[in-house]
């Protein structure tokens, strides 16, 4: 039957091109499928006389038997170049160097912080924190800050609301935590001295070389029956000293203003032969210590603010403030 060796020579060909499993079931179909040609051949042996029949048969089932014996070895092999080509696609070289981890690094404001607090509980300082959105109550009214003070004005501060700001300095740390205290105190006669720093983010209405509409500051106060500027001027010259390590520190103070403190001064330190502006500084307003509840005919106490960027500009010597806040990382990793 000549058809039938065009059927196989047919199927035999086409196995042979085709690199695709889908393609190859497909192609298995043509041949041996429903419609498939030898398939149409097998249903024709019906037509066939009785004689006829079993020699034909035996050569179509020889013939779907070559076809079957090829299709298997293709799927085989069309199966293991796969395979061949997954591997290949995969393989991985063991031998190249591996990927560095680079380690992060804390900020350089946030070393600086990091470093102030740890100074500070050193000498007995606890360290308070409070929300950066305040009422106009503590960050204005308990600071003795009266209702015209140019600082409520908008163009110096962020409003969020009529009752509320974003702080413009920690001071608002210190009203909380002082009226925590009387109150955690107020079944004693006395109450224990108050010795905090407040450090953290406060935020001004104020963008140029020299200003950040965010920067930090710390914020100091102790309160007790008897302190005094010399404790403030000891305890200032202390942190100066130790934070600079050095000695070699002179702290002067000259007659200020400020609306939370009376006497008020700023605070300068020595350096490079002449002076420097690190602060401001005073005796706590009896006004404050009235509005936290605090009796001003029993208790004093001093209060100082310092300007963490600043500090941390000084110690390791960056000239432009802006630094701090554009966060490239080849200015941040020589940090750590
Ligand atoms: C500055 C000046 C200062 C205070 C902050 C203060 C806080 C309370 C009561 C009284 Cl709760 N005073 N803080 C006092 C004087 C100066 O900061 O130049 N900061 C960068």
């Amino acid at each position: 039957m000549q058809e039938l060796q065009t059927i196989l020579d047919d199927a035999l060909k086409s196995f042979a091109a085709i690199n695709d499993a889908v393609e190859l079931e497909n192609a298995k179909a043509r041949y041996l499928g429903k419609e498939g040609s030898l398939t149409g051949l097998l249903k024709g042996l019906g037509k066939l006389s009785a004689e006829e029949r079993p020699a034909a048969g035996g050569r179509i089932n020889q013939v779907k038997q070559q076809i079957e014996a090829a299709l298997h070895a293709r799927r085989e092999s069309i199966q293991q170049n796969a395979l061949q080509a997954k591997l290949a696609a995969e393989s991985l070289d063991v031998t190249l160097p591996g990927r560095n981890s680079s380690a992060g690094g804390l900020h350089p404001v946030t070393r600086t912080l990091e470093r102030i607090e740890t100074l500070f509980h050193s000498i007995g300082y606890d360290v308070a924190e409070g929300p950066e959105i305040e009422n106009d109550f503590y960050n204005f009214t308990a600071l003795n800050i009266p209702e015209d003070h140019p600082a409520r004005a908008m163009h110096d501060t962020f409003y969020i609301d009529d009752q509320h700001v974003l702080r413009t300095h920690t001071s608002p740390i210190q009203i909380r935590y002082m009226q925590a205290h009387m109150e955690k105190y107020k079944h004693l006669d006395a109450m224990p001295d108050i010795r905090i720093i407040a450090p953290g983010r406060v935020y001004r209405v104020d963008s140029d070389a020299t200003h950040s509409p965010m920067f930090h500051q710390v914020e100091g106060l102790w309160v007790g029956e008897r302190v005094s500027f010399a404790d403030l001027k000891g305890v200032i010259a202390d942190f100066l000293q130790n934070y600079f390590e050095t000695k070699d520190m002179q702290v002067r103070f000259r007659p200020s203003f400020f609306p939370f403190t009376e006497p008020s001064a700023e605070m300068d330190m020595s350096w490079k032969g002449g002076w420097l502006e690190i602060g401001g500084c005073g005796m706590v307003h009896p006004n404050v210590l009235k509005h936290v509840g605090i009796d001003s005919e029993k208790y004093i106490g001093f209060a100082f603010g310092m300007g963490v960027e600043r500090l941390a500009m000084l110690r390791y010597g960056v000239n432009d403030l802006r630094l701090f806040f554009e966060n490239d990382v080849q200015f941040l990793k020589q940090f750590n």
